[in-house]
């Protein structure tokens, strides 16, 4: 399992059913090929941080996706990660996170997307936080990492990326850079 900074293990998930964590799910080399591929396409810049849509374009103010919205399969290059999914997606978003950037705390929409959701970490790693209730928990997303929500993580819980320039980890104050996300669905 790969260290944060100096061979720290990785940090354990917390104990929410439906929640995994899978550290390395992909290497460095094909994190700089989908960092390349992510960044010679163009960029949406209708919320506070910028995104790309593939497959079904999300409707962020509605919160649908419609028939109407289909973009088109998912592209070649996404394959590499697909393939190795247990589900079968066909609508990715892509986030960027500059330091100070997030995303508030989200069940993401029910009627729209299937029981499970993965979502791949590239660049910098972030706090994820967990929220049920008065529960909460913290996950440190490191890069190349994979998360899976479904069941009470997916519907359950919220989950966000909070807006700071840094995290604490396990005491330590790990400075964040530019991250990236892909979040992969199946439209209902
Ligand atoms: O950046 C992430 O890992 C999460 C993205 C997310 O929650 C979303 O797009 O709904």
């Amino acid at each position: 399992m790969t260290g944060l900074l100096f061979d720290i293990p990785a940090p354990a998930a917390p104990d929410i059913p439906g929640l995994q964590y899978l550290p390395d799910f992909i290497t460095e080399d094909e994190e700089k090929a989908l960092v390349e591929d992510i960044d010679q396409r163009p960029w949406l810049n209708d919320l506070k941080r910028r995104v790309q849509h593939y497959g079904y374009k999300y409707d962020y103010k509605a919160r649908t996706v419609t028939d109407d919205s289909y973009l088109g399969p998912l592209p070649g290059w996404l394959m590499p990660i697909t393939q190795k999914l247990s589900f079968k997606p066909d609508q990715t978003i892509v986030n960027e996170y500059f330091p100070g950037q997030g995303i508030s705390a989200h069940v993401d929409c029910v009627p729209c997307f299937g029981d499970t959701i993965a979502s791949l970490s590239l660049g910098s790693g972030a706090v994820m936080q967990f929220t049920n209730g008065q529960e909460k928990h913290d996950l440190y997303l490191e890069p190349r990492s994979l998360i899976i929500l479904s069941g009470p993580a997916r519907y359950e819980w919220t989950h966000a990326i909070p807006t700071r320039k840094s995290d604490v980890v396990d005491g330590l104050k790990i400075e964040r850079g530019r991250r990236i996300s892909l979040t992969f669905r199946t439209v209902i």
